[in-house]
């Protein structure tokens, strides 16, 4: 294979250039890595909800043309200066939270958050505050600072870890967001506990990996609410002990909910990034304990709203970024226990396109047809 060290490379992306419109393949050109950064040949790509977010231009802040995808899996094809922790070689994930180790965030155990994952994610450059992509002789942004939806992306040390090289990365690819997201809300920030009841707003790939979390803590029951049925059945492998389906009901949700759990649930999880859900998960919490945790991104401009007697009365509204995990400690222990068959990762796949079927894949995300497409890069 030839030595494409210090070398720009030129090589196929989708191209998002600009907000509801479908994502164009595009041959870009991506520099080298400078100090700090690592160029990282990527094969698989997962097409999670957060991408379809940026798309629709929900976050205003962010600049078009960029490159999406923040669930890929690969190798490391070269570092730049003083990188220790990945060398050439690697299999890698990349981490759309970061994790330097130096920040205050870093160093507080009460938190995943890292002070990187701050204004220039959502402005899409590298810490000189510029970008590894260009197309058509014009700089291309990056996303949340991985831009896994291109065959080469440059992404910066703190935002990748090294992984078990045994691993399925068509597979592992996906404990790069939702799955690692949704069973470590479950586990880390709500911490589920035994013989508790639950219930889980939104059975895409991060609510069901919800279902999987409560499952394991030893939840008694694992309620599904969702409004296409069809996932309900499909939530039984995850853990879903039932499901209910708001459009059956005229009463408000929050209502059929406490009525059918003796007065609310213990945990309730918000996966759709809708404020009204996120209110009604609250309100289906039972009073004195019941703990809401909002996972679902919504969009920019939105306000959450409810009577403030219900936090008065005990339940506690919380979310959750990535799960809690620390990520570059966190996820490659996650593929170990993908490996030794504690958690579930290929049931999340319904969905394998390559790359220049990239559109269908948030087609289908739309239809509800699919959990995770996984979208193959060469
Ligand atoms: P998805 O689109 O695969 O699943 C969403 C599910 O919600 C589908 O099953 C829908 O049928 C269902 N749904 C939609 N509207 C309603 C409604 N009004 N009532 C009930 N059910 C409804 O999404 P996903 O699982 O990939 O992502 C879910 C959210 O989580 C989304 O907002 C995404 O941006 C967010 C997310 N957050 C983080 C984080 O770290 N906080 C990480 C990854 C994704
Ligand atoms: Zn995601």
């Amino acid at each position: 294979m030839e030595d494409t060290t210090g070398k720009v490379i030129t090589c196929q992306a989708a191209v998002a250039w600009e907000a509801k419109k479908p994502l164009v393949i595009e041959t870009v050109e991506v520099e080298p890595p400078k100090a700090g950064e690592v160029r990282i040949k990527i094969l698989y790509t997962g097409v999670c909800r957060s991408d379809a977010f940026f798309l629709n231009g929900s976050d205003p802040r962010k600049p078009f043309p960029f490159i999406l995808g923040h669930e890929g899996g690969g190798i490391v094809e070269s570092v730049g200066e003083g990188v220790t922790t990945v060398k050439p070689g690697d299999h890698v994930i990349p981490l759309y939270v970061p994790q330097c180790n130096e920040c205050k965030f870093c160093k507080s155990p009460k938190s995943n958050l890292c002070d990187e994952m701050g204004i220039k994610y959502v402005k899409g450059v590298m810490p000189d505050g510029t970008s590894r992509f260009k197309c058509k002789g014009k700089p291309v942004y990056h996303l949340m600072g991985c831009s896994t939806f291109s065959q080469y992306t440059v992404v910066t040390e703190t935002s990748v870890t090294k992984v078990n090289p045994s691993a399925p990365l068509d597979k592992v690819c996906l404990l790069g967001c939702g799955i690692s997201t949704g069973y470590g809300a479950a586990l880390n920030t709500a911490k589920v506990e035994p013989g508790s009841t639950c219930a889980i707003w939104g059975l895409g790939g991060v609510g069901l990996a919800v279902a999987m979390g409560c499952k394991e803590a030893g939840a008694s029951r694992i309620i599904g609410v969702d409004i296409n049925p069809d996932k309900f059945e499909l939530g039984k492998k995850f853990g879903l002990t039932e499901g209910v389906n708001p459009k059956d009901h005229d009463k408000p949700i929050q209502d059929v909910l406490v009525g059918m759990t003796d007065g609310g649930l213990d945990f309730t999880f918000e996966c759709i990034g809708n404020v009204a859900c996120m209110r009604a998960a609250l309100e289906s919490c039972h009073k004195g304990w019941g703990v809401a945790t909002v996972i679902g991104v919504a969009p920019a401009q939105q306000e959450i709203s409810t009577r403030p007697f219900q936090l008065v009365t005990g339940r506690v509204w919380q979310g959750s970024v990535f799960g809690g995990w620390k990520s570059k400690d966190s996820i490659p222990k996650l593929v170990d226990s993908y490996m030794n068959k504690k958690i579930l990762v290929d049931e999340f796949v319904s969905n394998n396109i390559n790359l220049n079927q990239i559109n269908e894949a948030f087609d289908l995300m739309h239809s509800g047809k699919s959990i995770r497409t996984v979208v193959k890069l060469w």
